[in-house]
């Protein structure tokens, strides 16, 4: 049976794990969580009630975490761009890489997008401010470490890009790159321009009416 993929095509995660499968052209069904599709929604919240997405099911099995479904597909659906390096060493700094973009851009990131979703008397910001903080180190660590490579950890696309991709195209929306990270912007153009994110940016297109800090008028 094809897989079946809960998600939204403007989510940031979903767009992450996407990536994986546009780069290796691995068909699946698109369950979209969307109040126009409420079987997808209830079927998606029996599988996960903890209702964060992208998931994923194949064969019967279900499976969370989008960097988790990019190693499922490198295990089990293989293809041509290996987005988990094959040496040992180059899989730990894919990892690590992902981590990074998870924790230090997409967290911070929707940190600040999510505070002006909530009621004005909870909004937080000195957390926006922390979150604002981290954005501007991790923005310059990235950019020192990006004038030396093409891609997160050097010539290949990995697992690493495809967390990049939609973390630092949101990011930017949230709290631009600087113009002095110049190797960073070079960076975020290089992941624009790949078919793949090119694609996965597309299907999000419809949707940017709901970026909550509303969308800019570029990408
Ligand atoms: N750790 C999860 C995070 C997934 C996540 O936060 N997804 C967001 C969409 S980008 C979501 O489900 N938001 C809906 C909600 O929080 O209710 C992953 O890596 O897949």
């Amino acid at each position: 049976m094809t897989i079946q993929f809960f998600g939204h095509p403007f989510s940031s995660y979903c767009q992450k794990a996407q990536i994986a499968f546009y780069e290796n052209d691995i068909h699946f069904d698109y369950r979209l969580l969307e109040p126009t599709e409420p079987a997808n929604g209830e079927e998606f919240a029996r599988l996960w009630p903890i209702k964060k997405f992208p998931i994923i099911v194949e064969n019967g099995r279900t499976l969370l975490e989008a960097t988790i479904i990019i190693e499922y597909l490198a295990v089990h659906h293989p293809g041509p761009v290996k987005l988990m390096p094959i040496d040992p060493d180059a899989a730990i700094e894919a990892r690590m890489l992902d981590r990074f973009f998870d924790n230090y851009v997409m967290t911070p990131q929707g940190r600040c997008v999510f505070d002006v979703l909530r009621p004005p008397e909870h909004r937080d910001p000195y957390g926006v401010a922390e979150a604002r903080a981290m954005l501007e180190t991790s923005y310059a660590w990235l950019d020192e470490r990006m004038a030396t490579r093409t891609w997160a950890i050097g010539e290949g696309f990995t697992l690493a890009d495809c967390a990049a991709a939609p973390s630092l195209f949101y990011a930017d929306w949230t709290h631009a790159i600087p113009e002095k990270h110049k190797h960073l912007h070079a960076y975020r153009a290089r992941l624009l321009k790949r078919p793949s994110v090119a694609r996965a940016v597309d299907g999000g297109r419809p949707y940017r009416h709901y970026f909550p800090l509303g969308a800019p008028d570029r990408d």
